[in-house]
Protein backbone atom coordinates (compact mmCIF):
# COMPACT_ATOMS: atom_id res chain seq x y z
CA UNK A 1 0.00 0.00 0.00
CA UNK A 2 0.63 3.71 -0.40
CA UNK A 3 2.24 5.75 2.87
CA UNK A 4 -0.95 6.50 4.42
CA UNK A 5 -0.31 9.45 6.08
CA UNK A 6 0.78 11.75 3.17
CA UNK A 7 -2.47 10.92 0.97
CA UNK A 8 -4.08 14.06 -0.25
CA UNK A 9 -7.96 14.66 -2.06
CA UNK A 10 -5.25 14.91 -5.12
CA UNK A 11 -4.23 11.04 -5.00
CA UNK A 12 -7.85 10.66 -6.38
CA UNK A 13 -9.68 11.56 -9.61
CA UNK A 14 -10.86 15.26 -9.42
CA UNK A 15 -14.81 14.16 -10.08
CA UNK A 16 -14.16 10.91 -7.28
CA UNK A 17 -16.87 12.07 -5.26
CA UNK A 18 -16.90 12.35 -1.29
CA UNK A 19 -19.27 11.99 1.51
CA UNK A 20 -20.96 10.66 4.98
CA UNK A 21 -23.49 8.48 4.86
CA UNK A 22 -26.12 7.89 8.05
CA UNK A 23 -29.41 6.03 8.17
CA UNK A 24 -33.01 7.20 9.08
CA UNK A 25 -33.63 5.09 12.24
CA UNK A 26 -30.30 5.44 13.48
CA UNK A 27 -30.32 9.52 13.59
CA UNK A 28 -33.53 10.55 12.97
CA UNK A 29 -35.61 10.19 16.48
CA UNK A 30 -38.81 11.81 16.29
CA UNK A 31 -40.25 7.98 15.77
CA UNK A 32 -44.12 8.84 16.88
CA UNK A 33 -43.92 12.39 15.49
CA UNK A 34 -44.93 14.14 12.32
CA UNK A 35 -47.01 10.90 11.03
CA UNK A 36 -44.49 8.34 11.19
CA UNK A 37 -46.47 4.93 11.61
CA UNK A 38 -44.17 2.36 13.94
CA UNK A 39 -41.07 0.60 11.48
CA UNK A 40 -40.14 -3.07 12.84
CA UNK A 41 -37.03 -1.75 14.69
CA UNK A 42 -39.76 0.07 16.99
CA UNK A 43 -41.43 -3.41 17.77
CA UNK A 44 -38.15 -4.91 17.71
CA UNK A 45 -36.32 -2.27 20.27
CA UNK A 46 -39.65 -2.69 22.73
CA UNK A 47 -38.96 -6.58 22.60
CA UNK A 48 -37.45 -7.30 25.96
CA UNK A 49 -33.44 -8.78 24.99
CA UNK A 50 -33.32 -7.74 21.92
CA UNK A 51 -31.13 -4.65 22.21
CA UNK A 52 -28.32 -3.90 24.53
CA UNK A 53 -29.89 -1.98 27.44
CA UNK A 54 -32.90 -1.64 25.98
CA UNK A 55 -32.22 1.04 23.71
CA UNK A 56 -34.43 2.55 21.30
CA UNK A 57 -34.18 4.67 18.37
CA UNK A 58 -36.97 6.94 20.27
CA UNK A 59 -34.55 10.46 20.29
CA UNK A 60 -31.17 8.59 18.55
CA UNK A 61 -29.66 11.74 17.37
CA UNK A 62 -32.57 13.97 17.58
CA UNK A 63 -31.91 15.22 13.99
CA UNK A 64 -35.44 15.30 12.91
CA UNK A 65 -35.20 18.50 15.34
CA UNK A 66 -31.81 19.79 14.75
CA UNK A 67 -32.06 19.66 10.42
CA UNK A 68 -30.49 22.65 9.80
CA UNK A 69 -28.14 22.45 12.29
CA UNK A 70 -26.94 19.35 11.74
CA UNK A 71 -27.02 20.60 7.46
CA UNK A 72 -24.41 23.21 8.40
CA UNK A 73 -22.19 20.19 10.59
CA UNK A 74 -22.05 18.43 7.24
CA UNK A 75 -21.13 21.25 5.17
CA UNK A 76 -18.38 22.10 7.67
CA UNK A 77 -16.78 18.19 6.65
CA UNK A 78 -16.04 19.99 3.53
CA UNK A 79 -17.92 16.91 1.50
CA UNK A 80 -19.40 16.77 -2.18
CA UNK A 81 -22.15 14.31 -1.20
CA UNK A 82 -24.12 13.14 1.74
CA UNK A 83 -26.03 9.83 2.08
CA UNK A 84 -29.18 9.44 3.88
CA UNK A 85 -32.18 6.97 4.03
CA UNK A 86 -35.81 7.77 4.03
CA UNK A 87 -38.59 6.50 6.06
CA UNK A 88 -40.81 4.41 4.43
CA UNK A 89 -43.08 4.72 7.66
CA UNK A 90 -42.78 8.29 7.34
CA UNK A 91 -43.71 8.33 3.86
CA UNK A 92 -46.76 5.62 3.51
CA UNK A 93 -47.77 5.16 7.36
CA UNK A 94 -50.14 2.49 6.35
CA UNK A 95 -47.23 0.87 4.15
CA UNK A 96 -49.77 0.89 1.12
CA UNK A 97 -51.56 3.91 0.07
CA UNK A 98 -52.11 7.55 1.43
CA UNK A 99 -48.65 9.46 1.83
CA UNK A 100 -48.34 11.16 4.75
CA UNK A 101 -47.19 15.05 4.27
CA UNK A 102 -45.51 15.84 6.80
CA UNK A 103 -43.04 13.16 6.23
CA UNK A 104 -42.51 14.05 3.07
CA UNK A 105 -41.91 17.68 3.68
CA UNK A 106 -39.09 16.95 5.86
CA UNK A 107 -37.26 15.28 3.28
CA UNK A 108 -37.56 17.94 0.97
CA UNK A 109 -36.49 20.31 3.25
CA UNK A 110 -33.38 17.84 3.86
CA UNK A 111 -32.71 18.10 -0.11
CA UNK A 112 -33.07 21.80 -0.24
CA UNK A 113 -30.95 22.25 2.58
CA UNK A 114 -28.07 19.77 1.33
CA UNK A 115 -28.17 21.62 -2.63
CA UNK A 116 -28.39 25.00 -1.05
CA UNK A 117 -24.83 23.93 0.60
CA UNK A 118 -23.73 22.42 -2.73
CA UNK A 119 -23.95 19.24 -1.21
CA UNK A 120 -25.52 16.46 -3.43
CA UNK A 121 -28.06 14.16 -1.80
CA UNK A 122 -27.99 10.57 -2.54
CA UNK A 123 -30.39 8.96 -1.14
CA UNK A 124 -30.88 5.48 -0.04
CA UNK A 125 -34.81 3.93 0.12
CA UNK A 126 -34.45 1.29 2.45
CA UNK A 127 -32.27 0.86 5.40
CA UNK A 128 -34.09 -1.51 7.30
CA UNK A 129 -37.07 0.48 9.08
CA UNK A 130 -39.77 -1.94 7.20
CA UNK A 131 -43.36 -0.49 8.54
CA UNK A 132 -44.88 -2.52 11.12
CA UNK A 133 -47.93 -3.02 9.40
CA UNK A 134 -46.34 -4.39 6.56
CA UNK A 135 -44.45 -7.17 9.07
CA UNK A 136 -47.81 -7.72 9.93
CA UNK A 137 -48.98 -9.21 7.01
CA UNK A 138 -45.76 -11.29 6.59
CA UNK A 139 -42.64 -8.94 5.76
CA UNK A 140 -39.93 -9.50 3.29
CA UNK A 141 -40.52 -13.55 3.12
CA UNK A 142 -43.88 -12.06 1.73
CA UNK A 143 -44.01 -11.26 -1.96
CA UNK A 144 -46.08 -8.19 -1.38
CA UNK A 145 -43.84 -6.33 0.63
CA UNK A 146 -42.19 -5.91 -2.68
CA UNK A 147 -44.67 -5.15 -4.84
CA UNK A 148 -45.40 -2.28 -2.01
CA UNK A 149 -41.89 -1.05 -2.23
CA UNK A 150 -42.14 -0.38 -5.86
CA UNK A 151 -44.75 1.96 -5.05
CA UNK A 152 -43.56 3.60 -2.33
CA UNK A 153 -40.41 4.47 -4.59
CA UNK A 154 -42.65 5.70 -6.80
CA UNK A 155 -43.74 8.25 -4.19
CA UNK A 156 -40.29 9.29 -3.26
CA UNK A 157 -39.17 9.23 -6.76
CA UNK A 158 -42.44 11.35 -7.87
CA UNK A 159 -41.96 14.06 -4.90
CA UNK A 160 -38.13 14.19 -4.59
CA UNK A 161 -36.90 13.46 -8.30
CA UNK A 162 -36.53 16.62 -9.42
CA UNK A 163 -34.17 17.84 -7.08
CA UNK A 164 -32.03 13.91 -5.94
CA UNK A 165 -30.15 12.62 -8.80
CA UNK A 166 -28.49 9.62 -7.08
CA UNK A 167 -30.73 6.56 -5.67
CA UNK A 168 -29.71 3.43 -3.93
CA UNK A 169 -32.83 1.07 -3.69
CA UNK A 170 -31.61 -1.20 -0.97
CA UNK A 171 -29.28 -1.29 1.64
CA UNK A 172 -27.50 -4.36 2.36
CA UNK A 173 -30.23 -7.27 1.49
CA UNK A 174 -27.65 -9.81 3.13
CA UNK A 175 -28.19 -7.65 6.61
CA UNK A 176 -32.13 -6.98 6.14
CA UNK A 177 -32.91 -10.90 5.18
CA UNK A 178 -30.13 -13.49 7.15
CA UNK A 179 -29.89 -11.10 10.52
CA UNK A 180 -33.39 -10.37 10.35
CA UNK A 181 -35.13 -13.98 9.42
CA UNK A 182 -32.27 -15.98 9.64
CA UNK A 183 -30.33 -15.54 12.32
CA UNK A 184 -32.96 -13.06 14.26
CA UNK A 185 -30.11 -10.48 15.90
CA UNK A 186 -31.94 -7.96 14.05
CA UNK A 187 -35.53 -6.72 13.35
CA UNK A 188 -38.04 -9.06 12.90
CA UNK A 189 -35.97 -11.40 15.10
CA UNK A 190 -37.00 -14.29 13.30
CA UNK A 191 -34.83 -17.36 13.36
CA UNK A 192 -35.85 -19.63 10.02
CA UNK A 193 -33.20 -20.27 6.77
CA UNK A 194 -36.24 -21.15 4.42
CA UNK A 195 -37.83 -17.10 5.70
CA UNK A 196 -34.38 -15.46 5.50
CA UNK A 197 -34.24 -16.47 1.74
CA UNK A 198 -37.52 -16.11 0.80
CA UNK A 199 -36.60 -12.23 2.48
CA UNK A 200 -33.32 -12.21 0.37
CA UNK A 201 -35.66 -12.90 -3.35
CA UNK A 202 -38.13 -10.42 -2.26
CA UNK A 203 -35.31 -7.55 -1.46
CA UNK A 204 -33.81 -7.76 -4.35
CA UNK A 205 -37.40 -8.06 -6.31
CA UNK A 206 -37.72 -4.75 -4.78
CA UNK A 207 -34.31 -3.72 -6.15
CA UNK A 208 -34.98 -4.30 -9.41
CA UNK A 209 -38.73 -2.60 -9.29
CA UNK A 210 -37.17 0.32 -7.14
CA UNK A 211 -35.06 0.68 -9.96
CA UNK A 212 -37.57 0.70 -12.61
CA UNK A 213 -40.08 3.12 -10.33
CA UNK A 214 -36.99 5.53 -9.87
CA UNK A 215 -36.30 5.91 -13.95
CA UNK A 216 -40.16 5.99 -14.84
CA UNK A 217 -40.05 9.41 -13.37
CA UNK A 218 -36.46 10.53 -13.02
CA UNK A 219 -34.94 9.96 -16.53
CA UNK A 220 -31.39 11.71 -15.60
CA UNK A 221 -31.36 9.56 -12.62
CA UNK A 222 -28.53 7.43 -11.34
CA UNK A 223 -29.62 4.20 -9.28
CA UNK A 224 -28.32 1.45 -7.99
CA UNK A 225 -28.34 -0.85 -5.37
CA UNK A 226 -25.63 -1.11 -1.78
CA UNK A 227 -24.77 -4.46 -0.79
CA UNK A 228 -22.28 -5.38 2.41
CA UNK A 229 -19.46 -7.35 0.94
CA UNK A 230 -16.50 -8.68 2.19
CA UNK A 231 -13.95 -10.84 0.12
CA UNK A 232 -13.54 -14.25 1.80
CA UNK A 233 -10.27 -16.24 2.23
CA UNK A 234 -9.00 -19.55 3.27
CA UNK A 235 -7.58 -20.00 6.66
CA UNK A 236 -5.19 -22.30 4.78
CA UNK A 237 -4.07 -23.37 1.41
CA UNK A 238 -5.95 -26.84 2.23
CA UNK A 239 -8.72 -27.71 -0.39
CA UNK A 240 -11.00 -28.00 2.10
CA UNK A 241 -10.50 -24.32 3.56
CA UNK A 242 -10.44 -23.11 0.11
CA UNK A 243 -13.73 -24.83 -0.53
CA UNK A 244 -15.15 -23.17 2.21
CA UNK A 245 -14.32 -20.10 1.69
CA UNK A 246 -15.89 -20.24 -2.10
CA UNK A 247 -19.09 -21.05 -0.24
CA UNK A 248 -18.83 -18.32 2.09
CA UNK A 249 -18.33 -15.98 -0.82
CA UNK A 250 -20.81 -17.38 -2.07
CA UNK A 251 -23.38 -16.79 0.52
CA UNK A 252 -22.20 -13.60 1.37
CA UNK A 253 -21.45 -11.67 -1.68
CA UNK A 254 -22.30 -13.87 -5.04
CA UNK A 255 -25.61 -14.41 -3.97
CA UNK A 256 -26.73 -10.93 -3.89
CA UNK A 257 -24.08 -9.78 -6.92
CA UNK A 258 -25.18 -12.65 -9.29
CA UNK A 259 -28.81 -11.73 -10.01
CA UNK A 260 -27.84 -8.31 -9.58
CA UNK A 261 -25.13 -8.30 -12.82
CA UNK A 262 -27.79 -11.04 -14.89
CA UNK A 263 -26.08 -14.18 -14.14
CA UNK A 264 -28.80 -15.39 -11.77
CA UNK A 265 -28.12 -17.42 -8.19
CA UNK A 266 -24.84 -19.22 -7.94
CA UNK A 267 -25.69 -22.62 -8.40
CA UNK A 268 -23.52 -24.10 -5.50
CA UNK A 269 -25.02 -21.65 -3.16
CA UNK A 270 -28.81 -22.74 -4.58
CA UNK A 271 -27.45 -26.52 -4.22
CA UNK A 272 -26.14 -26.00 -0.49
CA UNK A 273 -29.48 -24.31 0.76
CA UNK A 274 -31.56 -27.29 -0.41
CA UNK A 275 -35.29 -26.89 0.80
CA UNK A 276 -34.51 -23.51 1.43
CA UNK A 277 -33.64 -21.88 -1.61
CA UNK A 278 -36.25 -19.60 -3.31
CA UNK A 279 -36.18 -21.62 -6.04
CA UNK A 280 -36.87 -24.90 -3.98
CA UNK A 281 -40.14 -22.81 -2.18
CA UNK A 282 -40.99 -21.61 -5.39
CA UNK A 283 -40.63 -18.00 -5.26
CA UNK A 284 -38.67 -17.47 -8.54
CA UNK A 285 -41.21 -16.40 -10.91
CA UNK A 286 -41.31 -16.19 -14.60
CA UNK A 287 -39.40 -12.62 -15.18
CA UNK A 288 -38.10 -11.97 -11.50
CA UNK A 289 -34.68 -12.42 -12.35
CA UNK A 290 -35.23 -10.37 -15.69
CA UNK A 291 -36.48 -7.63 -12.97
CA UNK A 292 -33.68 -7.76 -10.56
CA UNK A 293 -31.13 -7.54 -13.24
CA UNK A 294 -32.85 -4.07 -14.52
CA UNK A 295 -29.42 -2.20 -15.48
CA UNK A 296 -27.85 -0.48 -13.06
CA UNK A 297 -25.80 2.68 -13.30
CA UNK A 298 -23.50 1.71 -10.31
CA UNK A 299 -23.01 -0.69 -7.96
CA UNK A 300 -22.59 0.44 -4.35
CA UNK A 301 -20.75 -1.49 -1.34
CA UNK A 302 -20.64 -1.58 2.09
CA UNK A 303 -17.20 -2.85 3.36
CA UNK A 304 -15.51 -3.09 6.94
CA UNK A 305 -13.85 -5.84 7.09
CA UNK A 306 -13.05 -9.32 5.58
CA UNK A 307 -13.86 -13.14 6.51
CA UNK A 308 -11.60 -15.84 6.78
CA UNK A 309 -12.92 -19.30 7.09
CA UNK A 310 -11.78 -22.83 7.83
CA UNK A 311 -13.99 -25.87 6.49
CA UNK A 312 -16.05 -26.92 9.69
CA UNK A 313 -18.52 -29.87 8.08
CA UNK A 314 -19.54 -30.79 11.61
CA UNK A 315 -21.08 -27.37 12.84
CA UNK A 316 -24.61 -28.10 12.12
CA UNK A 317 -25.74 -25.29 9.45
CA UNK A 318 -25.96 -24.66 5.80
CA UNK A 319 -22.35 -23.51 4.96
CA UNK A 320 -20.30 -25.25 7.24
CA UNK A 321 -17.55 -22.56 7.69
CA UNK A 322 -16.15 -21.15 11.17
CA UNK A 323 -15.22 -17.74 11.27
CA UNK A 324 -11.28 -17.83 12.28
CA UNK A 325 -9.36 -14.81 14.09
CA UNK A 326 -6.30 -13.58 12.26
CA UNK A 327 -2.86 -13.76 14.70
CA UNK A 328 -1.31 -10.68 14.69
CA UNK A 329 -3.79 -8.59 12.47
CA UNK A 330 -5.98 -5.64 14.44
CA UNK A 331 -9.49 -5.77 15.20
CA UNK A 332 -11.85 -3.22 15.82
CA UNK A 333 -14.25 -2.54 18.83
CA UNK A 334 -17.13 -5.06 16.82
CA UNK A 335 -14.01 -7.73 16.35
CA UNK A 336 -13.66 -6.80 12.97
CA UNK A 337 -10.44 -7.51 11.44
CA UNK A 338 -8.73 -4.15 9.86
CA UNK A 339 -7.94 -5.88 6.15
CA UNK A 340 -7.80 -2.46 4.32
CA UNK A 341 -5.50 -4.84 1.20
CA UNK A 342 -9.01 -7.23 1.21
CA UNK A 343 -10.59 -3.85 -0.02
CA UNK A 344 -8.37 -3.54 -3.21
CA UNK A 345 -8.81 -7.42 -3.47
CA UNK A 346 -12.55 -6.86 -3.61
CA UNK A 347 -12.59 -4.11 -5.85
CA UNK A 348 -10.36 -5.59 -8.86
CA UNK A 349 -12.48 -8.90 -8.21
CA UNK A 350 -15.67 -7.27 -9.02
CA UNK A 351 -14.40 -5.54 -11.70
CA UNK A 352 -13.16 -8.15 -13.12
CA UNK A 353 -15.97 -10.61 -12.64
CA UNK A 354 -19.17 -8.08 -13.14
CA UNK A 355 -18.01 -5.26 -14.92
CA UNK A 356 -20.32 -2.73 -13.19
CA UNK A 357 -19.69 1.00 -14.78
CA UNK A 358 -19.18 2.81 -11.59
CA UNK A 359 -18.23 1.32 -7.88
CA UNK A 360 -18.99 3.72 -5.15
CA UNK A 361 -17.82 2.40 -1.20
CA UNK A 362 -20.69 3.75 0.01
CA UNK A 363 -19.96 2.79 3.94
CA UNK A 364 -16.76 2.04 5.73
CA UNK A 365 -15.81 3.10 8.70
CA UNK A 366 -15.10 1.46 12.36
CA UNK A 367 -15.42 1.46 15.73
CA UNK A 368 -13.88 1.99 19.11
CA UNK A 369 -14.36 2.77 22.32
CA UNK A 370 -13.97 6.45 22.22
CA UNK A 371 -12.65 8.06 25.17
CA UNK A 372 -13.82 12.01 25.74
CA UNK A 373 -10.93 14.27 26.49
CA UNK A 374 -11.65 16.93 28.82
CA UNK A 375 -11.56 19.54 25.99
CA UNK A 376 -14.48 17.75 24.77
CA UNK A 377 -12.38 16.36 21.78
CA UNK A 378 -11.80 12.83 21.10
CA UNK A 379 -8.52 11.44 20.06
CA UNK A 380 -9.59 8.60 17.68
CA UNK A 381 -6.06 8.38 15.74
CA UNK A 382 -6.94 4.59 15.20
CA UNK A 383 -10.36 5.32 13.48
CA UNK A 384 -7.95 7.91 11.69
CA UNK A 385 -5.42 5.19 10.86
CA UNK A 386 -8.56 3.03 9.36
CA UNK A 387 -9.53 5.82 7.15
CA UNK A 388 -6.38 6.29 5.50
CA UNK A 389 -5.85 2.35 5.14
CA UNK A 390 -8.83 2.44 3.50
CA UNK A 391 -8.70 5.18 1.25
CA UNK A 392 -5.26 4.45 -0.20
CA UNK A 393 -6.43 0.85 -0.31
CA UNK A 394 -9.01 2.48 -2.97
CA UNK A 395 -6.31 4.21 -4.52
CA UNK A 396 -4.41 0.83 -5.20
CA UNK A 397 -8.20 -0.25 -6.38
CA UNK A 398 -7.96 2.57 -8.57
CA UNK A 399 -4.41 2.02 -10.21
CA UNK A 400 -5.17 -1.45 -10.81
CA UNK A 401 -8.66 -0.65 -13.01
CA UNK A 402 -11.29 -0.61 -10.81
CA UNK A 403 -13.48 2.37 -11.57
CA UNK A 404 -14.16 3.72 -8.72
CA UNK A 405 -16.15 6.59 -8.33
CA UNK A 406 -16.58 7.67 -4.29
CA UNK A 407 -16.27 7.11 -1.12
CA UNK A 408 -18.54 7.71 2.05
CA UNK A 409 -17.34 7.34 5.70
CA UNK A 410 -19.83 5.72 7.93
CA UNK A 411 -20.72 7.84 9.95
CA UNK A 412 -21.23 11.34 10.01
CA UNK A 413 -21.91 10.98 13.93
CA UNK A 414 -22.74 8.52 16.53
CA UNK A 415 -25.63 6.85 16.06
CA UNK A 416 -27.83 3.99 17.39
CA UNK A 417 -26.51 0.84 16.69
CA UNK A 418 -28.84 -1.12 16.05
CA UNK A 419 -28.81 -4.32 18.27
CA UNK A 420 -26.07 -2.54 19.80
CA UNK A 421 -27.65 0.30 20.89
CA UNK A 422 -25.35 3.41 22.23
CA UNK A 423 -23.03 1.24 23.04
CA UNK A 424 -21.01 1.33 19.57
CA UNK A 425 -19.42 4.65 17.74
CA UNK A 426 -18.99 4.99 14.13
CA UNK A 427 -19.02 8.88 14.04
CA UNK A 428 -16.14 10.95 12.67
CA UNK A 429 -18.15 13.62 15.17
CA UNK A 430 -18.94 12.32 18.50
CA UNK A 431 -22.54 12.67 20.07
CA UNK A 432 -23.24 13.32 23.84
CA UNK A 433 -26.60 11.61 23.41
CA UNK A 434 -27.43 13.67 27.40
CA UNK A 435 -27.14 16.99 25.10
CA UNK A 436 -27.00 16.23 21.58
CA UNK A 437 -24.20 18.16 21.85
CA UNK A 438 -21.85 17.49 18.45
CA UNK A 439 -18.02 17.50 18.37
CA UNK A 440 -15.64 16.87 15.94
CA UNK A 441 -13.44 13.97 16.74
CA UNK A 442 -10.06 14.36 15.69
CA UNK A 443 -11.05 11.60 12.31
CA UNK A 444 -13.79 14.17 11.82
CA UNK A 445 -10.91 17.08 11.65
CA UNK A 446 -8.43 14.59 9.67
CA UNK A 447 -11.39 13.91 7.07
CA UNK A 448 -12.25 17.69 6.75
CA UNK A 449 -8.59 18.63 5.88
CA UNK A 450 -7.94 15.98 3.70
CA UNK A 451 -10.92 17.17 1.57
CA UNK A 452 -10.19 21.25 2.28
CA UNK A 453 -6.98 20.71 0.35
CA UNK A 454 -8.87 19.28 -2.56
CA UNK A 455 -12.13 21.08 -2.78
CA UNK A 456 -12.89 21.21 -6.43
CA UNK A 457 -16.18 21.52 -8.45
CA UNK A 458 -19.06 19.72 -6.78
CA UNK A 459 -20.81 19.34 -10.05
CA UNK A 460 -21.33 15.59 -9.98
C1 LIG B 1 -23.64 -1.45 8.21
O1 LIG B 1 -23.83 -2.83 8.18
C2 LIG B 1 -24.99 -0.77 8.25
O2 LIG B 1 -25.43 -0.45 6.95
C3 LIG B 1 -25.03 0.43 9.13
O3 LIG B 1 -26.36 0.79 9.36
C4 LIG B 1 -24.30 0.14 10.42
O4 LIG B 1 -24.40 1.20 11.33
C5 LIG B 1 -22.87 -0.12 10.09
O5 LIG B 1 -22.77 -1.20 9.24
C6 LIG B 1 -21.99 -0.44 11.29
O6 LIG B 1 -22.36 -1.66 11.86
O7 LIG B 1 -17.98 -10.42 11.36
O8 LIG B 1 -15.81 -9.60 10.70
O9 LIG B 1 -17.02 -11.05 9.23
C7 LIG B 1 -22.65 -3.59 8.16
C8 LIG B 1 -22.99 -5.03 8.31
C9 LIG B 1 -20.73 -5.62 8.87
C10 LIG B 1 -22.34 -7.28 8.25
C11 LIG B 1 -19.64 -6.65 8.71
C12 LIG B 1 -21.25 -8.27 8.08
C13 LIG B 1 -19.14 -9.00 8.82
C14 LIG B 1 -17.86 -8.64 9.54
N1 LIG B 1 -21.87 -5.93 8.07
N2 LIG B 1 -20.16 -7.98 8.96
S1 LIG B 1 -17.10 -10.02 10.25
Amino acid sequence: LPDTTRLTRQNFPPDFVFGVATSSYQIEGAAHEGGRSPSIWDTFCATPGKVMNGENGDVACDHYHRLDSDLDLIASLNVNAYRFSVAWPRIIPGGRGATNQAGLDFYSRLVDGLLARDITPWLTLYHWDLPQVLQDKGGWPERDTALAFGDYAAVVAAELGDRVKHWITINEPWVAAFLGYGVGIHAPGHTDLAESFAASHHLLLAHGLGVQAVRASVPDAQVGITLNLGAAYPASSSPADEAAAHRQDGFANRWYLGPVFGRGYPQDTVDLLGAASPQAQGLVLPGDLEMISSPSDFLGVNMYSRSVVEDAPDNGDFLGVKQVKVEGSEYTGFDWEVAPQSLTDLMLRLQRDYNPAAIYITENGATYPDHVSPDGTVHDTARTRYFQQHLAALGAAITGGAKMAGYFAWSLMDNFEWAEGYDKRFGIVHVDFGTQARTLKASGKWYQDFLARTQQSKAT
